[in-house]
């Protein structure tokens, strides 16, 4: 197995192509004299039908959009490699997975679901967490998001659960968002979407970038070894820098203020070498342990708690390289979780079944062609032989008279591989059963991992849940569908049910008002099974939180510091943060009340990234008053003291020193600030070492969501 040499093999993914130095052409590559003007019979006569160049220009322009994504429209995605750290040659024969140091290239995409291409990067919503591996044997794709557990438990429900929470048919209303009363009616008839519920009015929803998201597989899958053994195996991506989320407000101001605000993190820290990476890691259960646990590991809506079985951390992921062409590489690129490679299979899981039909199916629509794999991006780095033929945009020139296997007249070839030659063989699993349609009774469960993922939260993340689930609730005009949600709510936790209740004036039902439409068979219209509360056999797991995540290891790495000047600023004070942030990875941009330069206290000049009409506290990480403003002025500036108002009230961290501290006494929180708030970081004095050594330790903890006790009382 030879390892990836980064550009090298790239090139050879992509078709490039570059106009520096270069003619003008047709698409027939003929030079083009006068791009300018159309022929026309005399200057102010009409347009000439025999004018090829326009005819041709027209006509590409006019065909320059595919469908988008029937779900995961809106995403952005970067090439990178795929490093073993710890092979795992005894569960898997996968050949990009033997070797310690062995790499492969990659590329990932993330995307929201709901939105469609052109929506907010900041919806509440599910992120999609793909990756193409370009192995030696063929691609595998790993098409995960960043929530462990999905919706539904059958595929068959997918086109239902899609249609109930993209915008509503008659007025296409609202866009990228589930607060509108289709997706909350579906839900309120769905408990099996309980446990995905707490995920997504978690703070998962709202991901402060995508390179701080967990990724999962979702489903059980299978790992083949040498000898044909199968081991069940689920997937995890574990961010390097840690699981961190924005607050909703911020999500909201953010889709204002810049909607490109996850893509442009991505691009960016790629651009300044801050290059994302990921830990890819597996939990493993032997066959035989398939029944031992109180859920069914094909059950999509249930996890795998890391109490019981812990992740093992196999290689890690580095994304080093924007996309040269958005469109050619990062919208034409086709995942399917059918693309597997010798030694991974799949688990008999019905939403993942489904799934193997589903995405082949949507790129001859979306791509146009069953030749969506010769697109660059798609195409394979393990040589393709086979005698699939023609179809539309056919690029690979077929020789020879045989297109048919077996044949003579070719000798044979292209000859099939054994499986010691690298021949893919489906896992050899015994199947006995009778055709029904038909939900295990082991799938009944709906509320016990719900509950397990609710009471591993902490309190913060609690009653942000509460608040999700208040504004997505309080959007719903129905009083019905309000009042069958909160009776699924009140299976899962009577105080979160209860919780939300204040907040959208209805009452928590007695009883659990959902017709239980679980598996609907004729025979029995409400449902052939009714749900049940499955106690965890794991009381609280950390994994599950955010805040308590073990992962997290205290960064500022990437992050972006609010400047905030104006004329008579301390030269110093502004550059030794600047300094002190950049040897963190980090960077320091100047807010000024007006672009240009700002005057300093040593006759200096400062020029302002942005003014405060370009920039807003949502789109940084921290804000930072240096010594030596003017005051007064700044005081009594609305819009520094909206910017300072968002950034306390999204429990960023604020540092202020030298005569600075005062501007905050003007700021409208002033009287709610509490002295053991250690996200604020003020000092008398100047620019010391200690101080801003104290701000960047600050930083590294992300956000002081104690602060809202005091903000919402
Ligand atoms: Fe899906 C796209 C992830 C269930 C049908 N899906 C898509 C993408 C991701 C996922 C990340 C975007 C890939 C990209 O960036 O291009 N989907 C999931 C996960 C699921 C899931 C984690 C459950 C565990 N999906 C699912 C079901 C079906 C589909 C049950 C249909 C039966 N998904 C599709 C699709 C899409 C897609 C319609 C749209 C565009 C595409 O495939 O290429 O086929």
């Amino acid at each position: 197995m030879k390892n990836f040499q980064d550009e090298k093999q790239r090139d050879l993914l992509i078709n490039k192509s570059d106009g520096t130095n270069k003619f003008l052409t047709t698409d027939q590559g003929v030079r083009i004299n006068d791009d300018n003007n159309s022929l026309k019979a005399g200057e102010r006569g009409p347009s000439l039908l025999e004018d090829f160049i326009l005819r041709e220009k027209i006509t590409h322009f006019d065909h320059e959009r595919i469908p988008e994504r029937i779900v995961h429209a809106r995403g952005s995605g970067a090439h990178g490699f795929f490093e073993v750290t710890n092979p795992i040659p005894e569960l898997t024969k996968a050949g990009f997975l033997q070797e310690a140091g062995l790499k492969t290239p990659v590329f990932a995409r993330f995307s929201t679901v709901a939105g469609s291409r052109g929506s907010t990067d900041l919806a509440r919503d599910v992120r999609g967490f793909a990756v193409k591996f370009y192995t030696q044997e063929g691609i595998y794709d790993l098409v995960g998001n960043n929530i462990p557990v999905f919706f539904i438990q059958d595929a068959s429900k997918f086109p239902d659960l899609i249609h109930a929470v993209k915008p509503e048919p008659h007025n296409e209303m609202p866009q990228a968002a589930s607060a509108h009363d289709t997706f909350w009616d579906f839900i309120s008839l769905m408990p099996e979407s309980m446990h995905m519920i707490m995920w997504a009015m978690s703070d998962r929803a709202i991901p402060r970038s995508y390179r701080m998201m967990e990724g999962f597989g979702v489903h059980t899958f299978r790992l083949i070894n040498e000898a044909g053994n199968s081991t069940f195996v689920k997937f995890h991506w574990k961010p390097k820098l840690g699981t961190h989320a924005v607050a909703w407000d911020e999500a909201q101001k953010i889709s204002g203020k810049n909607p490109d605000f996850h893509r442009e993190d991505l691009w960016e820290a790629i651009e300044m070498g801050n290059f994302p990476e990921w830990e890819l890691g597996v939990q493993i259960i032997p066959e035989e342990d398939e029944h031992k646990y109180e859920f069914d590991l094909l059950d999509p809506t249930k996890l795998v708690p890391e109490e019981l079985i812990p992740v093992t951390i196999v290689g890690r992921m580095v994304l080093n390289k924007n996309p040269d062409n958005f469109f050619a590489e990062t919208e034409q690129i086709a995942f399917h979780p059918g693309h597997v490679v010798p030694g991974i299979d799949f688990s008999n899981d019905p939403l993942l079944q489904g799934r193997l039909f589903s995405y082949t199916d949507t790129q001859l629509s979306r791509l146009g062609s069953p030749n969506f794999h010769e697109i660059p991006i798609n195409r394979s780095v393990a040589p393709v032989h086979n005698n699939q033929r023609d179809g539309h945009m056919r690029q690979e020139i077929n020789k020879g008279r045989v297109s048919y296997h077996p044949n003579s007249l070719g000798g044979g070839c292209p000859y099939q591989a054994k499986i010691a030659e690298g021949g893919f063989a489906s896992f050899n699993e015994r199947v006995d059963a009778h055709k029904v349609r038909e939900r295990s009774e082991s799938f009944a469960d709906h509320f016990g991992q719900a509950k397990l993922f609710f009471n591993s939260q902490t309190d913060v993340e609690k009653s942000h849940i509460v608040k999700a689930l208040r504004f997505e609730l309080g959007k719903v005009d129905t009083a019905a569908i309000r009042v069958r949600m909160l009776g699924l709510l009140s299976q899962i936790d009577m105080q979160l049910a209860e919780r939300v209740s204040m907040g959208i004036g209805t009452q928590v039902p007695p009883i659990l008002e959902t017709p239980i439409n679980h598996g609907v068979s004729p025979e029995n219209e409400m449902g052939n099974q009714e749900p049940k509360t499955v106690e965890s056999s794991v009381e609280n797991s950390d994994a599950l939180s955010m805040l308590k995540n073990p992962t997290n290891t205290p960064t500022i790495a990437s992050r972006k510091v609010a400047i905030i000047c104006s004329d008579g600023v301390s030269e110093a004070s502004v550059k030794n943060m600047k300094d002190a942030l950049l040897k963190e990875d980090a960077k320091g941009l100047v807010i000024a009340p007006h672009l240009g330069a700002v005057l300093t206290d040593e006759d200096g000049a400062i020029a302002a990234d942005f003014s405060f009409l370009t920039a807003s506290s949502v789109l940084f990480d921290a804000v930072y008053i240096p010594h030596g403003l003017g005051l007064t002025a700044l005081a009594e500036n609305d819009d520094v003291m909206e910017f300072l108002n968002d950034a306390y009230k999204h429990c960023k961290v604020i540092g202020a020193n030298g005569e600075a501290t005062a501007v905050l006494s003007a700021a409208p929180f002033a009287s709610k600030i509490s002295n053991d708030d250690a996200g604020l970081v003020l000092s008398g004095e100047i620019g010391t070492e200690t101080f801003i050594q104290d701000f960047i330790n600050a930083m590294s903890e992300h956000r002081f969501w104690e602060r809202e006790k005091n903000l919402y009382k």
